[in-house]
């Protein structure tokens, strides 16, 4: 990989020498960083995230740091989700509104303390906005990015090589859990979390210069089970029905409209942003909503990068806003937001830029 230029402006992650040494052919942008996509054989590099064990940089995933008194209280006012029974080395996966309640990031929240605070965050400015926020309601908390870059394992033997370097205790561990905790003196995070639903855990590497030493502990360590390099996997997320906050979404996208309604509490305090307009969209009946795609046809459909035009009998009712070929289903995927007119079951058309291409709406999760 020569054409990417890491700079201060798009950051390397402190396991980018790594990836690189991998044979990293692809990458994308995320957070103002680099987030690697690819190492040449994408078959099989989703098979390893199905049946082995996947080592990911994905040191994208920043943390927006709250520390001080009023931590906790800025947490729960960006949140609209009830945070009074996060416990200490609980995660919460938490939709982060704006006023008019339209979803602009899906980060895990990690308690660290009773005043510290981490939002993992997905790819959009939330530390300008925890600051503006915090100082607009005049709280008393430090609002940063800290020096703290996650590593993925995921996949079913990802259990193996963690509990091999760790300890057996990493396997009590429950899900989005994490415990602080340090390898040949690193200073760690683990948790049980992922972007994928093949299991695993996040490594939340805390001294960005120890990237390459941290990469190669758990390189060496998971040899045994076939350990491999990979990344985020469009097919196995797109199957497992994992929302892709930026892909699947816009600017007007609300929580209701990609079923993030169960992570919502609509009864937290009303000075939590969004609360309100949340509470509108819920009692008038959100307009659209998120249903899974299975195209026709056999063989893996050309490349998409834009939200395609679905009709319904002629009408046009909503977007098809990601797809994959699924290894799996040996069919072409991909998400819907579509007006809640159009029912699972029904047959409808995507305007593709390569043709017309019939579909049928079904339930998400496809796997
Ligand atoms: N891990 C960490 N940080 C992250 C991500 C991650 N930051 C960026 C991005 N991913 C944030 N978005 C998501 C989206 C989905 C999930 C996690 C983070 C996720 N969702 C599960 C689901 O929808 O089935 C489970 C949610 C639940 O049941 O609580 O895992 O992956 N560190």
């Amino acid at each position: 990989m020569s054409a990417i230029f890491p700079t201060a402006r798009l950051r390397p992650s402190p396991f980018y020498d790594c990836v690189i040494d991998e044979g990293m052919v692809s990458a994308s942008v995320y957070n103002g960083m680099i987030l690697p996509t690819g190492f040449g054989d994408p078959e099989a590099e989703y098979w390893r995230i199905i049946n082995g064990v996947s080592q990911w940089d994905v040191g994208v995933e920043r943390q927006v740091q709250l520390k001080g008194p009023d931590a906790g209280k800025l947490a729960q006012i960006l949140s609209p989700r009830d945070l009074t029974k996060c416990k200490i080395g609980q995660g919460k996966y938490v939709a982060l509104c704006n006023h008019q309640g339209m979803v602009i990031n899906d980060p895990i929240l990690l308690k660290l303390a009773d005043d510290l605070y981490w939002f993992s965050i997905a790819d959009s400015d939330m530390w300008l906005w925890a600051k503006a926020i915090a100082a607009e309601r005049g709280l008393d908390v430090e609002v940063s990015e800290p020096d703290v870059s996650p590593m993925a394992l995921q996949g079913p033997k990802a259990e193996d090589v963690v509990a091999h370097v760790m300890g057996d205790w990493v396997r009590d561990i429950k899900y989005f859990w994490f415990k602080e905790t340090e390898i040949e003196g690193i200073p760690l995070a683990v948790q049980r979390s992922g972007w994928s639903k093949q299991g695993g855990f996040e490594i939340y590497l805390r001294d960005g210069t120890k990237g390459t030493q941290l990469w190669n502990i758990f390189k060496e360590a998971g040899q045994p089970w076939g350990i491999g390099p990979g990344a985020p996997a469009t097919c196995e997320r797109t199957e497992s029905g994992l929302l892709s906050l930026g892909g699947d979404t816009d600017g007007n996208t609300n929580p209701f409209e990609v079923r993030l309604e169960s992570y919502l509490d609509l009864d937290v305090p009303d000075d939590v942003i969004g609360i309100h307009a949340l509470r509108k969209i819920k009692a008038e009946g959100p307009k659209r909503h998120q249903l899974g795609l299975v195209l026709e046809g056999e063989t893996p459909a050309p490349l998409r990068f834009a939200w395609e035009d679905i009709e319904l009998d002629g009408v046009k009712v909503g977007k098809m806003t990601n797809a994959a070929w699924s290894y799996r289903m040996k069919k072409n995927i991909g998400y819907a937001l579509i007006s809640r007119e159009a029912q699972i079951g029904q047959e409808v058309v995507i305007k593709r830029q390569t043709g017309d291409t019939a579909a049928t709406l079904v339930e998400l999760p496809f796997l």
